[in-house]
């Protein structure tokens, strides 16, 4: 083929794979008349260019129109098109006012391995997630008091509510991504878990399956949910993902997720008395240059400077 009109003699088979991830599809078909003559043709959507990022919103710019699709506290989602009569070209984001934190955790860094001892954490990650402002977490706040997201809830008790994730453009399957959060603001994080959370835990699970296999039809084994270590919020929620939607920009960096079956199995199996088992093991995570954790703990003496 050398231009569109060969392109538009491709008569479409199947559809090989999609990768919702790296905005891509993969097509069978044939191009020519012979039909025994097959061809595949991948669409990779190309990425977004930096120069035109001061003029993005111009008049003229890359985005065209846009329509508004969430807006809680200080976080406003759009879908935006580069021109008349397509498909959303984009999902915006905005963060505004964006705080210090903000800054520093959509900044590019590079990563460095932390052994947090259960004294790491008492002396220095438990003061640090107890300094943060409750306005850090006022988004969570909004939509468990039935000020934001309301429409969006998917299924909601005393406990917990579960709704769609900022990240999912609610539409993609392939790509589901919903978010859990609870109403028990004491859990902080994966580190005050305990046995007796466990029938929460467990009914997060449950109800998590049923209303992807209701509202979607996926069956059991088709999600993965994990609990992040370190969040970016604390207060405790747990990521439900599509289990073929997968990659370490996601979130699922080894060390940084928790599948919530091994955190039920581990709290399951734990027969100390006291503090349990995610009071007393050494958590292992990766921490960005940028995050303010890191520099408390490499001035604790955590971690070689
Ligand atoms: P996390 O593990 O604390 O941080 O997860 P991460 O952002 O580093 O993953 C918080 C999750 O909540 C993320 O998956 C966010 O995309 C999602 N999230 C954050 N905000 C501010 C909102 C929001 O306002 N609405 C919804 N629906 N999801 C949000």
């Amino acid at each position: 083929p050398k231009d569109l009109a060969d392109l538009r003699r491709f008569r479409f088979e199947r559809v090989l794979n999609e990768d919702p991830l790296i905005h891509s599809i993969a097509l069978l078909g044939t191009l020519s008349e012979d039909p025994e003559v097959q061809a595949i043709i991948r669409i990779e959507k190309t990425a977004l260019d930096a120069s035109d990022a001061p003029r993005l919103f111009a008049e003229d710019g890359l985005i065209q129109s846009v329509k508004l699709e969430q807006s809680t506290d200080i976080y406003t989602w759009f879908f935006g098109w580069f021109g008349e009569g397509r498909e959303r070209d984009v999902k915006i984001n905005v963060v505004c006012p964006a705080t210090e934190t903000h800054i520093r955790k959509y900044t590019k860094q590079t990563y460095v391995m932390v052994r947090e001892t259960p004294e790491l954490y008492r002396n220095v990650v438990k003061p640090y997630v107890a300094a943060f402002p409750a306005s850090r977490t006022q988004w969570v706040e909004n939509i468990l008091q039935g000020i934001s997201e309301q429409s969006k809830l998917l299924y909601s008790d005393s406990d917990f509510l579960i709704l769609p994730d900022m990240k999912w453009d609610l539409k993609t399957v392939s790509s589901l991504y919903l978010v859990v959060l609870v109403q028990d603001r004491t859990i902080r994080s994966l580190r005050d878990l305990k046995k007796s959370h466990l029938p929460l835990l467990k009914s997060i699970h449950a109800q998590a399956e049923k209303v992807v296999s209701q509202k979607w039809g996926l069956g059991p084994g088709s999600l993965r949910m994990y609990v992040h270590y370190q969040p970016s919020y604390y207060h405790f929620h747990v990521h439900v993902v599509n289990a073929n939607y997968e990659g370490g920009m996601l979130g699922m960096a080894v060390g940084q997720a928790h599948l919530l079956d091994d955190v039920i199995s581990l709290l399951e199996i734990d027969s100390s008395e006291g503090d349990g088992v995610f009071q007393r093991m050494t958590l292992t995570y990766s921490l960005g240059s940028q995050n303010k954790l890191l520099e408390n703990i490499q001035a604790h003496g955590g971690l070689p400077a």
